[in-house]
């Protein structure tokens, strides 16, 4: 793909200007040795003579293929699939009555941000596609240091404490013995590990929604799952969860889709973004923040250390602060994407963090593997990774060290170099934990608010629409469909059954299974042996939120109905209609979309008017999956395409895909599964020119892309 760089922001921020000083480019250059050595040829090795041995001599030979033998690096043990991108954050007013962190403070700054997102079960070159949570980090480069938001596209997490964590990673990893399934994780390890874990099931839920399968890394929420502090100059805390909610709306593709948009074009997501970018449609989402204070923190049905609970919107609401833009790709997706190294424990004064288990585990966690990732402790020398902020300290040496520190002194404290770095004081900017009282037993235990896992599990799913619910059965038939143990499935059963009835009556129909009269009593199985049993049984808290409209995709209030960035394939042959095309296509680039010509073949194909038309796209590569909706331009069109196995196809498929349809005459639907609804064409998503007079069509089409999906096609369950 080509990299135009039209969208490099030309005012470059601190941290792209601090990033120019490891940049390097060979335009109009001699090609050198990593010595500097100029090369006069890098095409044949040294030999001795045209065809014998190669030489032990050839030093340059030796550097090209030692470098490259060792060009990988460990892929991240989760989240090795990722993209990313640079861009700013801006405060939209001062948030000082709640922290001091001075990136929150003024609204005319811009702090440098490089967002990377991911999924997280998958190897690095696995599928964007696949069910699965994505992670959504954020490092923003502040002028008190780097201060890193490490949270994903859903807001809880499946266990309550970090000693589990790598049971449930390696549970839902390829299998060790055969290393299958890939990027899923519709198969028995996981599901093994889920139904003996009730406390997993919240986030279960989450899981088998849509929210699991984005449109667009551009059209998902972010959410920093625990629950931290704010703390403001007169050191009170602030309880605080992080939010982030894309100005494009949160929206998914079904599981059909993107099973087969895996096949099609596993970089979906990420070319998405780079051309998003490229294009100038920069993604843009708002941070909110909830907010809680300190005297209310036993005041709820669920415990705020929980991280498999959310705190409902109806409690307390979302307020947004600032907002994030991301304008600039990556020069090197090695360099930066790869290289960059988050951390929940990268913090500025201002914020902090809580008591909850998983968080604490976390602060170990990121350090250490960055260790074995990035190959030594000086990960924070690597151009994305370094700080804007002065750096200074005693840490010395180790591999790949780039700091020249200069003078006889690293140690504190020392009177030889006059006392040099100083420690700051609190109003010097100096960062102090919030302290808070502690007095407690040293014990391996849990604490009992943390009992009840299945009451937000339940509200999760009444919050639903219909759809929304049947497609949540429809992924637990498929997950659970896949499993070999039918005890596993059997176990499953009975833990959606305390989530809901019906969701578990449902799923068994497909599965041709019964939902256990008495399924096992669920008992949190992570437990240790020592442990009383009856302490961890579940319990249900009755919840004062009964359903909450937030959790919900299609009722939720950041579903946006712009169709900007959308993408709309015309399918077109000889003889196809020129005016219809041009005025498609300029209604729709009007509201940002994008149009394409798919045709039998590329080059040109000739229009009715007589014109050559451009074709971006073969039927052999494009793809109804690859589009948000469909138009079908009349003239000679027609007959050709009626005739076309892969059109008919297409427009089968996005028909199956709930997506608009558009077409000038309705008889180019008569070989597709559709003719049977253009009666009722508008509610149905399908609009036909013919039956609209010409002025409304456009505008129809678009209204009609901009309700996204028409869920009235699917079948009930
Ligand atoms: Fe992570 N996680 N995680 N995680 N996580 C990593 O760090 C870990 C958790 C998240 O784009 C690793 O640098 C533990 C929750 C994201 O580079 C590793 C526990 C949340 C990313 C790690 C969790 C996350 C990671 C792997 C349980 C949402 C990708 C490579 C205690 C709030 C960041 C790396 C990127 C990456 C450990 C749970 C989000 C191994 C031990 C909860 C977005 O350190």
């Amino acid at each position: 793909m080509k990299n135009t760089k039209k969208n490099v922001d030309d005012s470059e921020n601190q941290k792209q200007q601090d990033l120019k000083l490891n940049k390097s480019d060979g335009t109009n250059q001699f090609m050198t040795t990593d010595q500097g050595l100029k090369i006069n040829d890098d095409t044949n090795s040294l030999k001795a003579g045209e065809r014998g041995p190669s030489l032990l001599e050839d030093f340059i030979l030796r550097e090209k293929i030692t470098h490259f033998d060792h060009e990988r690096i460990p892929e991240r043990i989760v989240h090795a699939r990722g993209s990313a991108a640079h861009g700013y954050f801006q405060v939209y007013e001062s948030m000082e009555k709640y922290t001091k962190a001075e990136f929150l403070q003024d609204p005319s700054l811009k702090t440098p941000v490089f967002a990377r997102f991911s999924t997280v079960a998958g190897s690095r070159g696995s599928t964007d596609l696949a069910r699965d949570i994505r992670g959504f980090a954020v490092k923003f480069y502040t002028e008190q240091g780097n201060y890193d938001l490490v949270g994903n596209n859903v807001p809880v997490f499946f266990i309550q404490d970090a000693i589990k964590f790598p049971d449930l990673i390696h549970a839902v990893k390829p299998e060790p013995n055969n290393e299958m399934p890939q990027a899923a994780s519709a198969h028995d390890t996981f599901w093994d590990f889920i139904s003996l874990m009730p406390e997993t099931m919240h986030t279960i839920m989450w899981v088998m929604s849509d929210r699991a399968i984005p449109r667009s890394l551009r059209m998902m929420e972010g959410f920093g799952v625990h629950t931290f502090r704010f703390i403001n100059a007169k050191n009170e805390s602030h309880f605080v969860k992080f939010h982030w909610k894309p100005k494009l709306g949160t929206h998914a593709v079904v599981w059909d889709e993107a099973q087969r948009i895996s096949g099609k074009n596993s970089d979906f997501h990420r070319q998405d973004l780079w051309e998003a970018i490229e294009n100038g449609n920069y993604p843009e989402w708002e941070l909110g923040v909830q907010i809680i204070p300190e005297a209310d923190e036993h005041k709820f049905e669920f415990d705020l250390l929980d991280p498999t609970k959310i705190v409902p919107e109806e409690l307390v609401p979302v307020t947004l602060i600032g907002k994030m833009v991301l304008n600039r790709n990556p020069d090197n997706f090695f360099a930066e994407t790869e290289q960059v190294a988050f951390h929940p424990g990268h913090i500025v004064p201002g914020i902090d963090f809580t008591n909850d288990p998983l968080l604490q585990g976390r602060l170990f966690s990121y350090t250490d593997t960055q260790l074995s990732r990035l190959g030594s402790p000086n990960f924070h020398e690597i151009p994305i990774n370094r700080t804007i902020a002065p750096m200074f300290n005693n840490q010395r040496d180790g591999h790949m060290r780039q700091e020249i520190n200069v003078g006889r002194v690293s140690y504190h404290p020392n009177s030889l170099g006059g006392g040099c770095p100083f420690q700051a004081k609190i109003d010097e900017g100096g960062f102090t934990s919030f302290n808070e009282r502690i007095d407690a037993h040293k014990v391996r235990d849990r604490s009992e608010s943390f009992s009840d896992h299945f009451s937000q599990a339940t509200l999760f799913f009444n919050s639903q629409t219909q759809v929304e619910k049947n497609h949540i059965i429809k992924a637990l038939r498929f997950e659970l469909g896949k499993l070999e143990t039918i005890a596993i499935k059997t176990r499953m059963l009975g833990l959606l059954s305390q989530i809901d009835e019906t969701l578990a009556d449902k799923v068994a129909q497909g599965l041709g299974l019964k939902v256990p009269s008495s399924p096992e009593k669920p008992i949190n199985h992570g437990v240790g042996a020592n442990a009383d049993k009856q302490k961890y049984e579940p319990k249900k808290v009755t919840q004062s939120v009964k359903s909450s409209d937030a959790l919900s995709m299609i009722k939720n209030k950041t579903l946006s109905k712009t169709i900007a960035t959308r993408q709309v394939a015309f399918l077109c042959s000889e003889g196809v209609h020129q005016a219809s095309i041009n005025a498609m296509k300029t209604a729709l680039e009007k509201a940002g979309a994008t149009a394409k010509i798919i045709a039998p073949h590329l080059g040109t194909i000739k229009t009715s008017e007589g014109n050559e038309l451009a074709v971006d796209q073969s039927f052999l590569i494009a793809a109804s999956v690859l589009f948000d909706a469909v138009y079908i331009p009349g003239g000679k069109n027609a007959g050709f395409l009626n005739s076309n196995v892969e059109a008919i196809e297409f427009i089968n498929e996005a028909y199956k895909h709930c997506k608009v349809i558009g077409a000038d005459e309705i008889e180019i639907l008569g070989k597709t599964h559709i003719d049977d609804k253009v009666d009722k064409n508008e509610e149905y998503g399908i609009i036909i020119n013919s039956k609209t007079n010409d002025k409304n069509f456009t505008k129809e089409f678009i209204d009609a892309m901009g309700n996204h999906r028409f869920w009235n096609r699917e079948t009930e369950l």
